[in-house]
């Protein structure tokens, strides 16, 4: 079935007929962690059929200051967000999230070899960022890698990343933050570091569907609702990056909406505030499928 341009916006119509109900956000992160020592020498699970990703993007800017990248053939995607309370007198606040996203590209893109360990692909990118910038900028980070039938992730932060299995939400990574609306942040100086990155690894099969994304994303959608739109994309096979651009419409649609968001909830919760609606940001959504 040839899916034309106009099938995320049909889905909007579908995907908005039921409310979310708040609360949804708060997820399980149920990988497990290991040694980022042993990332390098721990052989991947064996593999029993060979698995590789699938990706694309929808990036939707509002100040521009996401990253991310995405390379099928390594299976490895990354995604950061330049902290906007960084922005401004003479600061390029998107500096150190292109800067990590780059470096780790080109590391990913030189690499001869897939199962790419997360923590070391993010320590290396880090460490080149810091040597060719005195930006006093910060970002969020994620990298997620595929290693045999394991997906590997490493994060500083709240750019995350959630793994559907029949349509199903099966694991979601929850954010690092110090406190409301302050995520974990790596910066030349100061800030979080490479050791605080969550860590994990979760066995994939054939057909799950990683969605990875911003705040952007995480702050607009439930969880609810991503899985609903993951239901709909899948029932029509569309491509990893016509899921993306449902996926980051219904993002938008919610930043511009006055209705309950996972970050209405979460700063009436947490601040005690009155906020309500979606927060304007910008929205990076990367869809991988696991195929083999
Ligand atoms: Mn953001």
């Amino acid at each position: 079935m040839e899916i034309n341009m106009q099938t995320p916006d049909v889905l909007m119509g579908l995907a908005f007929g039921i409310p979310a109900s708040a609360g949804d956000d708060v997820g399980q992160e149920n990988g497990h962690r290991w040694d980022p020592m042993d990332c390098d020498k721990k052989a991947p699970p064996p593999a029993r059929k060979a698995l590789r990703m699938e990706c694309d993007f929808s990036y939707l800017p509002d100040h521009d200051e996401d990253a991310h990248f995405c390379h099928a053939r390594a299976g490895v995607v990354g995604v950061a967000d330049g902290v906007g309370g960084c922005r401004g007198d003479g600061v390029d606040a998107a500096e150190f999230s292109r800067g990590l996203m780059a470096n780790a590209y080109n590391a990913v893109a030189a690499a001869s070899s897939s199962g790419i360990c997360p923590y070391t692909l993010l320590e290396m990118a880090y460490q080149k960022t810091v040597a060719s910038t005195r930006t006093p900028a910060a970002s969020t980070a994620l990298v997620l890698s595929l290693a045999g039938r394991a997906l590997r992730w490493a994060y500083v932060g709240d750019s995350t990343f959630a793994v559907f299995r029949g349509g199903r939400l099966l694991l979601r990574a929850l954010r690092q933050q110090h406190y409301f609306n302050c995520p974990f942040q790596l910066r030349a100086v100061g800030g979080d570091r490479v050791q605080d990155a969550a860590l994990g690894e979760f066995p994939v099969e054939e057909g799950d569907v990683v969605v990875a994304g911003t705040d952007g994303l995480f702050d607009n959608v439930f969880d609810a609702k991503l899985e609903e739109i993951v239901q709909m994309c899948t029932a029509l096979s569309l491509t990893p990056g016509k899921m993306a651009q449902a996926i980051g419409r219904l993002a938008y649609d919610m930043a511009m909406s006055s209705r309950e968001s996972p970050f209405s909830a979460a700063s009436r919760e947490q601040q005690g505030t009155n906020f309500t609606g979606g927060k304007m940001d910008d929205i990076t959504v990367i869809v991988a499928f696991i195929v083999s």
